[in-house]
């Protein structure tokens, strides 16, 4: 409830900013793409987490505004990236829900004048059952505009494969729960290389999450995994340390 109260008299321009992490392509040993993440800095709450303000943000209906608020930051902070790099930006199902939203977001990305070609939705497949028809008919209308659709989270839900078959998904993120004991656990590796092997059949780019370790990488990269984000190589940080991050990355 105090979530609520203080979400809705949020100034959403001013007290939500984002942190940015890369995906790196460990291949080609550059960065591929940056999540951006939101933080809010509440002037009651103090800094609230967005496991806890998501929710509250979608019940309210506020998420909608929130969504766009964020996008335009982060298009904003692409001004001044290289340009083969792309954004990953985490839309909620209910941002897919109304066909105005999609339509707002399509006028934002035209407005910026960034390649739609440099611009990931992430969706979970969670939040997309509730309503697969609503949710498939908005993925599609962004597909056509050259953004890429990424599957968050991808395992975790209850039916992963049926979203990918249904779905106009370009990229699959597994979990990092399947990281975790990758180099002790076989069926952890035999889970990731499954999917590694599935995305390479439906040319889907496959991005593993929460790599912490070398050795996690090492494995990863020796399985043919291509794109890698996590702690190992950066956390999320502001936009302005991204600058300082590329120089030092190459
Ligand atoms: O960055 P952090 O680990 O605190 O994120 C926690 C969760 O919040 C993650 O599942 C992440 O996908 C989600 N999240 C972070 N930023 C956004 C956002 O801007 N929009 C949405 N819908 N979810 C976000
Ligand atoms: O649900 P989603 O995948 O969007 O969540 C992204 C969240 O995961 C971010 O909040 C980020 O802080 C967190 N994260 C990113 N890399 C790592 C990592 O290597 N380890 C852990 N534990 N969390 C990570
Ligand atoms: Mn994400
Ligand atoms: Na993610």
């Amino acid at each position: 409830a105090q979530v609520e109260q203080a979400l809705r008299r949020a100034d959403l321009a001013a007290e939500f900013h984002l942190l940015f992490q890369p995906i790196v392509d460990v291949v080609a040993g550059r960065v591929q793409a940056y999540e951006a993440l939101a933080r809010w800095n509440s002037p009651t709450l103090g800094s609230v987490s967005p496991v806890d303000f998501i929710v509250v943000a979608e019940r309210t209906g506020l998420i909608h505004d929130l969504s766009l608020a964020l996008l335009r930051k982060a298009l904003a902070a692409m001004a001044s990236w290289p340009e083969h790099v792309a954004l990953s930006f985490n839309l909620s199902a209910y941002d897919l829900a109304a066909a105005e939203g999609i339509a707002t977001i399509t006028a934002l990305i035209a407005e910026s004048g960034i390649v739609p070609e440099r611009i990931v939705f992430e969706v979970t497949e969670t939040g997309l059952m509730r309503d697969l028809v609503d949710a498939g008919r908005s993925l599609g209308a962004l597909r056509a505009l050259g953004v890429g659709i990424a599957l968050d989270d991808f395992g975790t839900g209850y039916s992963s494969l049926g979203y990918v078959h249904r779905l106009p998904i370009s990229e699959l993120k597994i979990d990092r729960s399947f990281v975790t004991d990758i180099c002790s656990d076989a069926a952890s590796r035999n889970i990731i290389h499954s999917i590694l092997d599935l995305a390479r059949n439906l040319r889907l780019l496959c991005v593993v999450e929460g790599v912490e370790t070398e050795a996690q990488m090492l494995h990863l990269r020796a399985a043919g995994c291509r794109y890698m984000q996590g702690y190992l190589f950066q956390k999320p940080m502001p936009a302005a340390a991204i600058a300082a991050f590329e120089a030092g990355f190459a």
